[in-house]
């Protein structure tokens, strides 16, 4: 390779050569991407469904407010580039009008089948500066041809038609989840395919390549972009952006690697973590008050972008065809966050010291590192694997995150790397990483330090840095979650220790005056618990969250069905996230002696793929386990659909024991489950 040399006085200082597999251009305006929309939005949010199974009709595709316009301003001013929309799921409904099916848009009551969803967005992306990506599933349960070379012909010509008529598209999506059972045009029965030739990808990607050749082509094994490895949102933090590509086909199920690449890889691959903002891909209004929360978002975003990946947060939109209010709400929150945590950049005007320059070459300087242009960066000599960067501050400095950005165009070399700071003239290590690559952020608790070194020890060759940066990140301040445990002690949990937790257990507002949060609490008897979190920095104070505590469940005992599973706890531990589940369509509770009793509540459960929610129930009281009194029955409206605590009101009736029997379960599952009982021994409400 014939590369520029330049004269430096008598010295020449030639470019860096690269090391290993490189990006394409295509992967590299990805790269900068970082951060955008999935969205989950077709028929099975009509239907409830995560996967349909391609027998619906297309007149259940109607909602009653599509509005994409918001779902392009909401993305925007989250912060994200750009938008990947679920044009066409595994049931096979397309969102566009496509000659190839009647399984389409055209044939639904939206608009009068005049619609075109794809249009519509790529029109509002473009209007919101923002890129369009399409998720074409391979896999169609609708198809009658799925299965023979027909349906090939008709997925290409799927593709064809959204590749040409909807302006430039940055990413097409492949899912991995490839045949099994379906409709098939009525067949309904299970088909096979061979995922590596079947569809013919070697067709496939010439055709994007041809008709959009900006797009990039994501899969389980690229060929530019490949899955994270879990749908959780993170990335190891070991993550390098190539793999030994030849190894990998659609449905590899070697999940820890995609999340670490491979140190030999043979192409460049970089991954996207895909996560979703609820526990579904599709909205379920069950899942209304499962939106994940700030310091959740956060980690993922930390553990997803910091990490070497990018971040594809899909929104499940509702039956509206809106970002539900609630999504929307916490988005803004990761991005306010965000922006908190970045706000101040703290090397840029300071001293910076480099142990090694190429060439002592000006191109190549430390300054590089600073100057906010991923385009320029700092390099050392030939054989120079490692090097130390010192960053000193005028006067001791307040940090805690570091961005570091490797010139990837020439591939990724970091190996290891330590961040040490020098606080009280001493010198302490702050972490010991891995890879670093397109971007490496970390985060530690808030050290005063007058000088930040980057050992980088390992290398695969000269080091090239186009951006290290320093900040100072705000303490998060969040509610405090209240939980307690069987025992009855309660704690008021905030992710960042050092912010202050203050509360009150006599319903009287909390503030810097109230009781503060030291270390779990007993609660035994019926108390409202109001906490705030405060930052002790600046005052800055969290919202307030209430609740309400009825008796302890330290001496409940389950005495039917008699059980030896140790789960049984589960349905008694004031634990909703865990449950337990019984065959019997009833439990019994003693509660250990007798009480006055006004009500109970049902806890129903939380997982993804619930089972055995109680619709109809009884609730019965006794003072001897023998002589019963039903004290309540009835339904728990839209329980299945919300998937909230359910609280009842009774009567005050005397007892030690208790039953609720299940009279109505949802779905076929023989069994019923409970995630928390408990019994109201005052009405929280007149508190
Ligand atoms: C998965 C699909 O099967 C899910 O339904 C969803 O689309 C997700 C992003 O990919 O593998």
């Amino acid at each position: 390779m014939l590369l520029p040399i330049v004269m430096l006085g008598c010295k020449t200082v030639a470019p860096p050569e690269p090391v290993g597999p490189t990006p394409s251009e295509r992967q590299m305006a990805w790269h900068k991407m970082e951060y955008y929309a999935f969205v989950h939005f077709n028929m099975n949010t009509f239907t409830n469904m995560e996967w349909g199974t391609g027998a619906e009709s297309t007149n259940q595709f109607n909602p009653s407010n599509l509005d994409v316009r918001q779902w392009a301003k909401v993305a925007r001013e989250a912060g994200m580039k750009g938008i990947v929309l679920t044009a066409k799921h595994h049931d096979g409904f397309c969102l566009w009008p496509t000659k190839t099916t009647e399984h389409s848009v055209k044939n639904s009551p939206w608009k009068n089948g005049q619609g075109d969803v794809v249009k519509e967005l790529s029109e509002a992306c473009n209007d919101y500066g923002l890129k369009l990506g399409l998720y074409l599933s391979p896999w169609d349960r609708n198809n009658e041809y799925y299965g023979q070379p027909e349906y090939v012909k008709i997925f290409h010509e799927q593709l064809r038609e959204l590749l040409t008529n909807y302006g430039e598209l940055f990413e097409i999506w492949f899912d991995g989840a490839n045949g099994g059972s379906g409709y098939y045009g009525g067949a309904n029965e299970s088909r096979k395919i061979d995922s590596k030739t079947y569809y013919d990808w070697e067709r496939t990607t010439a055709m994007i390549r041809k008709l959009q050749p900006n797009a990039v082509i994501f899969g389980d094994n690229g060929p530019d972009v490949r899955w994270v490895g879990n749908e959780e949102g993170w990335a190891n933090a070991t993550n390098w952006n190539i793999m030994r590509k030849d190894e990998i086909y659609p449905g590899w199920p070697r999940y820890v690697e995609l999340r670490s690449g491979h140190e030999d890889g043979t192409h460049w691959l970089p991954a996207e973590a895909d996560v979703s903002i609820r526990p579904g891909w599709y909205y379920h209004a069950a899942e209304d008050h499962q939106v994940k929360t700030l310091p959740h978002l956060l980690d993922i975003y930390y553990n997803a972008i910091g990490r070497n990946a990018a971040l594809l947060l899909n929104l499940p939109v509702d039956t509206r065809g809106l970002v539900h209010e609630k999504d929307v709400e916490q988005l803004m929150a990761l991005k306010e966050q965000i922006d908190k945590d970045f706000a101040h950049e703290l090397s840029g005007g300071q001293n910076i010291e480099v142990s090694n320059t190429r060439g002592d070459y000006p191109d190549y300087s430390a300054k590089n590192m600073l100057d906010g242009n991923n385009d320029t960066y700092w390099a050392t000599d030939d054989g120079v694997t490692k090097a130390t960067i010192t960053v000193s501050f005028e006067e001791p400095t307040e940090v805690n995150r570091i961005v570091l950005q490797e010139f990837i165009p020439l591939g990724q070399r970091i190996k290891k790397f330590t961040v040490s700071a020098r606080v009280d003239g001493k010198w302490k290590i702050l972490d010991e990483q891995t890879t670093v690559g397109h971007k490496r952020i970390l985060r530690w608790e808030t050290v005063l330090a007058d000088k930040v070194k980057i050992d980088i020890l390992e290398s695969k060759g000269p080091i090239l840095l186009s951006n290290l940066a320093l900040y100072r990140a705000p303490k998060l301040v969040v509610e405090p979650i209240i939980s307690r445990n069987r025992r009855g002690l309660v704690s008021l949990l905030v992710p960042d220790r050092s912010v202050d937790v203050f509360y009150t257990l006599d319903s009287s507002e909390p503030s810097m005056d109230s009781q503060k949060y030291l270390a779990p609490f007993l609660v035994e008897k019926p108390t409202t618990v109001k906490a705030i979190a405060i930052n002790p920095e600046n005052g800055q104070v969290s919202g307030m969250v209430v609740k309400y505590f009825d008796l302890a469940k330290n001496d409940w005992k389950l005495v039917f069905p008699i059980s030896e599973e140790k789960d049984v706890i589960k349905l008694m531990d004031d634990n909703p996230e865990t449950f337990w589940a019984t065959n019997q369509k009833e439990v019994i509770i003693d509660l250990g002696r007798t009480h006055e009793l006004n009500g109970f509540t049902y806890w129903p459960n939380q997982e993804r793929y619930p089972f055995g929610i109680i619709t109809h129930y009884e609730f019965l009281v006794s003072e001897d386990n023998r002589n019963w009194q039903p004290v309540a029955a009835g339904e728990f409206g839209n329980i299945v659909n919300s998937r909230i605590e359910q609280k009842v009101m009774f009567h005050a009736t005397k007892g030690r024991y208790i039953k609720l029997r299940a009279l109505g379960v949802d779905g076929t599952d023989p069994r019923a489950s409970f995630a928390e009982i408990g019994v109201l021994t005052q009405d929280p409400h007149q508190e």
